[in-house]
């Protein structure tokens, strides 16, 4: 019965190309989508594509990953991807949390203010079993496998309005944000006025002047040329990095041999590896590829990245709260050792 009712569902979508002559036996699509909010010129965007080429090569076809981004698939509304996970519409993730906010907030844990303010923090948050098992059940129960994690990148400044050193200097900056309205409230409290929008409504934003700054990872920056829209001045603050989760959608998931299953779970395992090493290579690179454009840098000293903490304190304190207090504790607490070591 429940095969019958899935042969329909097929013929009415995808008919006979459902099939494939590899697959005989096994319920496999032709396609399987997968979103990225960038394509493969941004270190993130690759992360996907490499995924994507491995899977087809070891799996010799079985599983096509195609890769849609500009978060096509959702009209270029990246916030509406898990959403859209859950309804059939995307099979595979490759993204960020923090877009997915206003769908599974319980996993917004990696972004909060300085969470992980260095790559050591966050290598010892991401190798620690307790923490990342926790957190993969939480994806299960939200509706996809977690395959593996990879790295976005720290979320830089800029603007086209002044060199951002103290909070002070943020008052009346036009911000863009995404995802999260954590983002919105830590701008709020420097006294900057932010405003929501996608990765595809940004740059326009950006090249009118309608609004004055955006924050991204500076190989973002980079690969869309951000400098061209105005932007002049970076502060490289590292406040925040979410992870690039890579994630099959339950549905698909469970059609899989255990074999494949396998295979696509090394496969994102080396894809997550490779992605982080490209961000990793441009975050050592950025100031000095960002100044060459032109554009002021800002590296923030100590004493200045304590004072962007000591701002953003209340923000990490509610939006703890509101996202996943215990498990938020039990990074904390990683982190925490990573600074005595
Ligand atoms: O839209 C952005 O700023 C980006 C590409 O960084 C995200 O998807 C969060």
């Amino acid at each position: 019965m429940k095969r019958r009712v899935f042969l329909k569902g097929i013929s009415a979508t995808a008919g006979a190309l459902a099939f494939p002559a590899i697959a005989i036996g096994q319920q496999y699509k032709a396609e399987y989508k997968m979103s990225t909010v960038v394509p493969p010129a941004f270190a993130w965007g690759k992360g996907g594509e490499i995924f994507a080429n491995l899977v087809r090569e070891r799996t010799a076809g079985r599983i096509n990953i195609k890769q849609y981004p500009g978060s096509s698939l959702v009209q270029g509304d990246q916030t509406r991807e898990f959403s859209a996970m859950r309804q059939g519409v995307i099979d595979v993730l490759c993204g960020a949390p923090i877009n997915w906010y206003s769908t599974v907030r319980e996993l917004a844990v990696f972004t909060l203010p300085f969470i992980t303010p260095d790559h050591k923090a966050l290598d010892a948050v991401l190798a620690n079993k307790p923490v990342m098992d926790e957190y993969f059940d939480l994806v299960r129960k939200a509706g996809a496998e977690p395959i593996a994690v990879g790295e976005t990148g720290y979320r830089q400044i800029s603007n086209s309005k002044r060199p951002i050193i103290k909070p002070d200097d943020l008052k009346g900056i036009k911000i863009r944000v995404v995802g999260s309205p954590m983002y919105g409230e830590i701008m709020s409290t420097m006294g900057a006025n932010p405003t929501f929008m996608s990765w595809a409504d940004a740059q326009p934003a950006l090249a009118s002047g309608a609004v004055d700054a955006q924050e991204n990872p500076l190989e973002v920056f980079l690969a869309a040329k951000i400098n061209n829209l105005g932007q002049k001045f970076v502060t490289k603050w590292n406040y925040s990095n979410d992870i690039l989760l890579f994630a099959i959608a339950n549905d698909s998931w469970k059609t899989w041999s255990a074999q494949d299953q396998k295979i696509v779970r090394e496969a994102g395992v080396d894809a997550a590896k490779q992605q982080i090493g490209i961000v990793r290579k441009l975050f050592a690179e950025d100031v000095d590829r960002v100044k060459a454009l032109g554009v002021d840098v800002h590296v923030p000293t100590a004493a200045e990245l304590d004072t962007w903490q000591i701002t953003t304190r209340r923000v990490y304190a509610r939006w703890k709260a509101q996202v996943n207090t215990s498990l938020i504790s039990k990074i904390e607490q990683v982190v925490e050792k990573t600074r005595k070591a």
